[in-house]
C-alpha cells in the first residue's frame, strides 16, 4: 500500500505531465514553432497556407497574402512581446469615456467585434509570452464593458473594447463612436469576426458604423476560432468574407487575419502585424 505522501506525489505527477505536454503544444513562441515540420510551420504562422490548395484558381489568393514577413522579421516582433525589466507589459488601466481616458503616449491598435467572437481571449494569446498580464476572458457574453488599455513598454498599447451585440453595454454607442472617430493614439482597428459561422448582421452593422464614420484610421478584419471550422466551411466563410469586403467596405485593408487564440496559429503574424502598423518594425518583405 501506499503511504498518502507517495500517493499525494503520485498524482502530482499525475496531473503534472499532461499539463507540460499542454504547454509544449502551445505553439506559442517562434522558439516552438522553429521545431515544427516544414509544412506544418508554414499552416501555423500562415494559416492561409492550409486552405490555398482547397482553392480554385479563379480566387484572388493574392489578397490574403499581402502581408507576408519573414521568419526574422516574426522574431523581431516577437520580442516586442516578449517583457523585460525595461520593456514592461501590463494592464494599465480602463475607461467607460473618451475623457477619462489615461494620458498614454503610444500608438494604439484597437479590437472590436461581438460579444464572445474572442477578443479577450485573442489578446491573452497575443500576451502569451508575458503571461502575468491578466486578461479577463468571460464565461458570460458581454463581460467587458470598458475599454481595456494594455501597455507594451513604451511600444504600443493594446485596447480591448466592450462587444457589440448580445448584451452589449447599452452606452456601447457613447463609449466606442468618439473613441473610433476622435482618440489620434488610434492607427488601426482590428474587427474580429468567428470563422465558425457566417458573418451576422451585428458585424454587418458595425462595418456600416465604421463607413458612416469616416474613420482616421482603416480597420482590418481578423476571423477567429478557424479551429472550430473544417477547411470547407471556413473556405465558404472566406470567400463571402473577400466579397463583402471587395464590395461593401470602405477602408478596409483588403487582407483577413485568420487566427485561432487556442492552437495559437495566426497569433505570430498578427504580433508581427501590429508590430509593423505601428511603426516599431520594418518589414523585409
Ligand atoms: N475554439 C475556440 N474558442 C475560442 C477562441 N477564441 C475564443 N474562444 C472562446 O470563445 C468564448 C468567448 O471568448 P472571449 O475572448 O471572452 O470573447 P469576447 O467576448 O469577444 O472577449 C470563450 O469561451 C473562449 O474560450 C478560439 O480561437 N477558438
Ligand atoms: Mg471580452
Amino acid at each position: 500500500m501506499l503511504g498518502l505522501k507517495q500517493r499525494a506525489l503520485l498524482q502530482t505527477r499525475v496531473s503534472y505531465w499532461p499539463l507540460v505536454l499542454q504547454r509544449w503544444h502551445r505553439v506559442d513562441s517562434m522558439d516552438k514553432v522553429r521545431v515544427l515540420p516544414e509544412r506544418r510551420r508554414e499552416g501555423h504562422l500562415f494559416p492561409f497556407k492550409e486552405l490555398e490548395k482547397h482553392l480554385s484558381s479563379q480566387v484572388n489568393k493574392a489578397q490574403f497574402e499581402i502581408f507576408h514577413p519573414s521568419l526574422e522579421d516574426l522574431n523581431l516582433a516577437e520580442k516586442l512581446f516578449t517583457p523585460s525589466s525595461k520593456h514592461v507589459i501590463n494592464y494599465s488601466t480602463s475607461a467607460v469615456r473618451l475623457g477619462h481616458l489615461p494620458n498614454l503616449k503610444q500608438p494604439e491598435v484597437c479590437f472590436i467585434g461581438r460579444s464572445n467572437v474572442g477578443k479577450s481571449s485573442l489578446i491573452r494569446a497575443l500576451f502569451s509570452l508575458a503571461p502575468e498580464v491578466e486578461v479577463r476572458v468571460s464565461k458570460t457574453p458581454g463581460h467587458t464593458k470598458k475599454m481595456n488599455f494594455f501597455t507594451v513598454g513604451k511600444a504600443f498599447c493594446l485596447v480591448d473594447m466592450p462587444g457589440y451585440g448580445y448584451r452589449a453595454p447599452r452606452d456601447f454607442v457613447e463609449m466606442v463612436e468618439p473613441y473610433l472617430q476622435e482618440h489620434h493614439n488610434l492607427v488601426r482597428t482590428f474587427l474580429l469576426v468567428d470563422g465558425s459561422i457566417p458573418l451576422q448582421e451585428a458585424d454587418l452593422i458595425a462595418v456600416e458604423m465604421f463607413s458612416q464614420l469616416s474613420l482616421h484610421v482603416m480597420f482590418q478584419l481578423v476571423v477567429t476560432k478557424i479551429d472550430k471550422a473544417g477547411p470547407g466551411t471556413l473556405i465558404t466563410h472566406l470567400l463571402q468574407l473577400q466579397d463583402f469586403i471587395n464590395t461593401q467596405t470602405k477602408a478596409c485593408f483588403p487582407q483577413p487575419f485568420l487566427l485561432s487564440s487556442i492552437h495559437f496559429s495566426g497569433v505570430q503574424l498578427l504580433r508581427c502585424f501590429i508590430a509593423h502598423v505601428t511603426g516599431k518594425l520594418q518589414v523585409s518583405s
